[in-house]
């Protein structure tokens, strides 16, 4: 029985059956054309399911899987619509129960993206109860819809593993950049993320230094399925190399327990259900 649009409830008052494994609107690897990225409303009229805030329900089955988007950002128009163009149908065709956030940090001081990311997860599970969230650059878009965007039970998972930048291999072996994700109870174990990484680099090292620390691994799809085409771009202004990485670095295992989750602090200045996707702007603070 289809869905009621109004309640999400099915029409007919019959409990949907549960969406099949694997989802058979998977078509494995897909093309992905950065060209001309359509507008906002191009997209819109393309994805007709989805909802205000960029939620969305598979209309006739039970999703297995609820998943939210953290998408941290700023200044990068072109790159989210290339991001939603491709994200709303890839993601529809998994049959997960999703939404997606955009996490923008307000004001011109040096970026910040595992703060921005710590933002994200805790306003994503204030509206649902997401079994699994991803951590989601805004210029990484996935080439083969068989790497499914749900959480492994008991590790973070290690998504972006064959990106086109880095001739489709792992850059390093503990790389845990780019797409990423975790179930709220992995975050908790490794205290989130850390929020004192102002600039470029370092902060998913840390991340990933965080995930074995707290007693976990990383799992990775295979190198075949992870494939992802990167957006080129330049460097950002406020987002310059942070030379401090490295000394932070060395003290992640002494302040982990201390910076991350339990540390966090924002402002939280909007947040709006844009047709496409929820938009956090959010006052991080700055580099002190
Ligand atoms: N981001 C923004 N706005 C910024 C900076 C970063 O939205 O101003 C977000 C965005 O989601 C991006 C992510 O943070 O995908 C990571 O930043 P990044 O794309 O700069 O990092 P990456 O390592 O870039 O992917 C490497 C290329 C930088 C070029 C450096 C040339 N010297």
């Amino acid at each position: 029985p289809p869905r009621n649009s109004g309640t999400g409830l099915p029409a007919s008052g019959q409990p949907l059956k549960d969406c099949p494994i694997p989802s058979p609107l998977l078509v494995g690897p897909v093309s992905v054309h950065l060209s001309s990225p359509l507008s906002l409303e191009d997209i819109q009229q393309r994805n007709p399911l989805v909802l205000p805030g960029g939620r969305y329900r598979p209309p006739d089955c039970e999703p297995r899987h609820h998943t939210a988007i953290v998408v941290p950002f700023r200044n990068r128009i072109s790159h989210l619509r290339s991001l939603l163009y491709h994200l709303h149908p890839f993601l529809q065709r998994q049959q997960i129960h999703y939404s997606i956030y955009i996490v923008q940090q307000w004001g011109n001081g040096t970026f910040n993206r595992a703060k921005l990311l710590n933002v994200g997860v805790r306003e994503a599970l204030k509206d649902e109860d997401w079994s699994c969230i991803f951590l989601h650059d805004v210029d990484l878009l996935p080439e083969n819809d068989h790497n499914t965007y749900t959480c492994h039970k008991q590790f973070p998972t290690h998504l972006s593993v064959a990106m086109d930048k880095f001739r489709y291999r792992l850059p390093y072996p503990q790389y845990f950049g780019g797409v990423s994700a975790v179930t709220p109870d992995q975050y908790m174990k490794m205290n989130g993320f850390p929020n004192q990484y102002w600039g470029w680099g370092g902060e998913d090292d840390d991340i990933a230094a965080r995930v074995r620390l707290s007693g976990m691994k990383i799992v990775r799809p295979p190198v075949a399925i992870g494939h992802y085409k990167m957006i080129k771009h330049k460097g950002d202004k406020g987002n310059e190399q942070n030379p401090r990485r490295f000394d932070l670095l060395k003290k992640t295992r002494l302040n982990w327990h201390s910076d991350g989750l339990n540390s966090l602090t924002y402002e939280l200045l909007s947040k709006e259900l844009e047709p496409l996707y929820t938009n956090l702007t959010v006052n991080i603070g700055e580099d002190p």
